[in-house]
C-alpha cells in the first residue's frame, strides 16, 4: 500500500513513464504504461502529447485507460526528426513523461517515414498495429527483387563482377519462384548442439510439447545456448542481407521442429509483417537429412506474386489471447484455395542445407506418412531494419534481435 505522502508526491509533479525505446522493436517506439494505468480511475479522460525538438507539438491523442492498458503508447519513429523528444501522459492531476533523443535515420528509414507521413500513418497511437496504417500501394519502396527490372539488375551486377555466378543464380531463382536453396551451409557441430537442445526441450515438455507430435518449439534462442548462437551467427545474416540489398537483417523468432509441422498452406507476411512489403524472409535450416514421408516442407513456386491477405481487408478481427478461431475460418481457407490451384515442390534437403522463402510465398508442412520419422528443422525469420515490423494478425510490434545483440554499433 503506498503511503499518503508518496501518493501526494505522485500527484504533484511529472512521474517517469516506463519506456521501451531500445531497438528490439523495428520502426516503433513502445511505451509501457502499466504503472500509469494502476493509478487511474476507470473512465477518467486521458491525454497523451508528443513534442519534438524545441518543444514543437507533434501529436495529441485522447485515449481510454483500457487502450492504454492493452497497447501502451506507440510512436512510429521514422516520422521523427533527429533530436530531443518528449512524450507526456496526463489525466487530471496525474502526469507522466518520458524524454529521449531520436537518432539520425538511415536513408531507407527516412524514405519509409516520409511515405508514412504522406499516407497519414498515425505518429502516436494506442491501438493494434494494422496494415491499413501503411501505404502498401507505393511499390517504389519495395525491395529490388520485387521490382519489374529485378532480373536485369542481377545480370548487370554479374557483368560488373559485383556478384558471383552461384549467388546470381540463387537470386534469379528467388525472383522467379520466391525461394532459394543453400547447400550444406551450416556448421555441422553447431547443428548437432542445436539438435541436443531441441531434444532436451522436447523431453522437458517445453511449451507443453507432447513427444512425437507436430508441435513446434518456439523461441529456444532466448536462453544462452546453441540455438541462440545459430540465431545470432553472422553467416546466415550476411546471406539475407545480400538478398535484401541494404540495411541490417535482424533475426526475429525461432521455430524448431522435431517432427513435420503438417501446417496448412500459408503466407508468413500476415504474422511477420514488414512495411514496406517484401523486407522479411524465412530461413528454414535442415537439422537432419530429410526423409520421404516425414512431413516435408512444401513450397508453392511463384505464389509470392499472389496478393497479400490483410486482416482489415478480410474483415477479420485481431487475434487476442491466442484465440485463432476467426482467423482460421476466414484466412486459412483462402490460402487453401490458392495452394490447390498450384503445383507444390517438396523440399528434401541434406542436413545443414537451407531454404530462404520470400515473405509472401505460400508454404506448408506435408502430411506425415510415416509418423515415426523425425524431421528436424529450425526456422529463423529475418526483418530488414529499414522497415516497420509488426504482426498484422495480432497487432503487436515485432520482437527482433537488437543491434547490440548482433554486435553492431548504434
Ligand atoms: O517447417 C514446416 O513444416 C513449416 C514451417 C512454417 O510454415 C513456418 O515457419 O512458417
Amino acid at each position: 500500500m503506498p503511503s499518503w505522502a508518496s501518493l501526494l508526491g505522485r500527484l504533484a509533479g511529472w512521474r517517469p513513464l516506463w519506456p521501451v525505446i531500445n531497438e528490439e522493436r523495428i520502426g516503433l517506439l513502445c511505451f509501457e504504461a502499466a504503472q500509469a494505468v494502476s493509478l487511474l480511475s476507470a473512465g477518467q479522460p486521458l491525454r497523451a502529447e508528443l513534442f519534438g525538438p524545441g518543444g514543437t507539438p507533434l501529436a495529441t491523442l485522447d485515449l481510454s485507460d483500457s487502450a492504454l492498458r492493452q497497447h501502451g503508447l506507440r510512436v512510429h519513429r521514422y516520422q521523427l526528426q533527429a533530436g530531443p523528444h518528449e512524450l507526456r501522459l496526463q489525466s487530471g492531476r496525474l502526469r507522466w513523461r518520458v524524454r529521449w533523443q531520436a537518432p539520425t535515420l538511415s536513408p531507407g528509414q527516412a524514405l519509409v517515414g516520409q511515405a508514412c507521413t504522406r499516407h497519414g500513418t498515425p505518429l502516436l497511437f494506442s491501438a493494434p498495429c494494422d496494415a491499413s496504417h501503411y501505404p502498401y500501394e507505393d511499390e517504389s519502396l519495395r525491395p529490388w527483387f520485387d521490382q519489374p527490372d529485378a532480373a536485369q539488375r542481377v545480370q548487370r551486377q554479374l557483368e560488373q563482377g559485383l556478384v558471383d555466378e552461384a549467388t546470381a543464380a540463387q537470386w534469379l531463382h528467388f525472383i522467379e519462384h520466391g525461394y532459394l536453396e543453400i547447400e550444406q551451409a551450416f556448421d555441422p557441430a553447431l547443428l548437432e548442439q542445436v539438435n541436443t537442445q531441441v531434444d532436451q526441450a522436447a523431453a522437458a515438455g517445453h511449451q507443453g510439447y507432447v513427444m512425437g507430435s507436430s508441435q513446434r518449439l518456439e523461441q529456444l534462442h532466448r536462453p544462452e545456448g546453441p540455438m541462440r548462437r545459430l540465431w545470432l551467427q553472422p553467416h546466415a545474416r550476411r546471406i539475407v542481407e545480400g538478398l535484401f540489398g541494404s540495411g541490417t537483417a535482424r533475426p526475429a523468432q525461432t521455430l524448431a521442429f522435431l517432427y513435420g509441422s503438417q501446417q496448412d498452406a500459408h503466407q508468413d507476411t500476415i504474422h511477420l509483417t514488414p512495411f514496406p512489403a517484401g523486407f522479411m524472409c524465412g530461413l528454414w535450416i535442415a537439422l537432419q537429412d530429410v526423409q520421404p514421408g516425414s512431413g516435408e516442407l512444401v513450397v508453392y513456386p511463384g505464389s509470392h506474386r499472389t496478393p497479400r491477405l490483410r486482416m482489415h481487408e478480410q474483415g477479420c478481427a485481431k487475434v487476442v489471447n491466442q484465440d485463432w478461431s476467426e482467423f482460421g475460418r476466414r484466412m486459412v481457407p483462402v490460402w487453401g484455395q490458392w495452394a490447390a490451384a498450384r503445383e507444390p515442390v517438396v523440399y528434401r534437403p541434406k542436413k545443414g542445407s537451407a531454404l530462404i522463402w520470400h515473405e509472401n510465398l505460400l508454404h506448408a508442412g506435408s502430411a506425415r506418412q510415416f509418423p515415426e520419422l523425425t524431421r528436424r528443422s529450425v526456422v529463423i525469420h529475418y526483418y530488414n531494419d529499414d522497415t516497420i515490423a509488426y504482426s498484422d494478425s495480432t497487432g503487436e510490434p515485432a520482437m527482433a534481435a537488437t543491434r547490440q545483440e548482433l554486435g553492431l554499433a548504434g
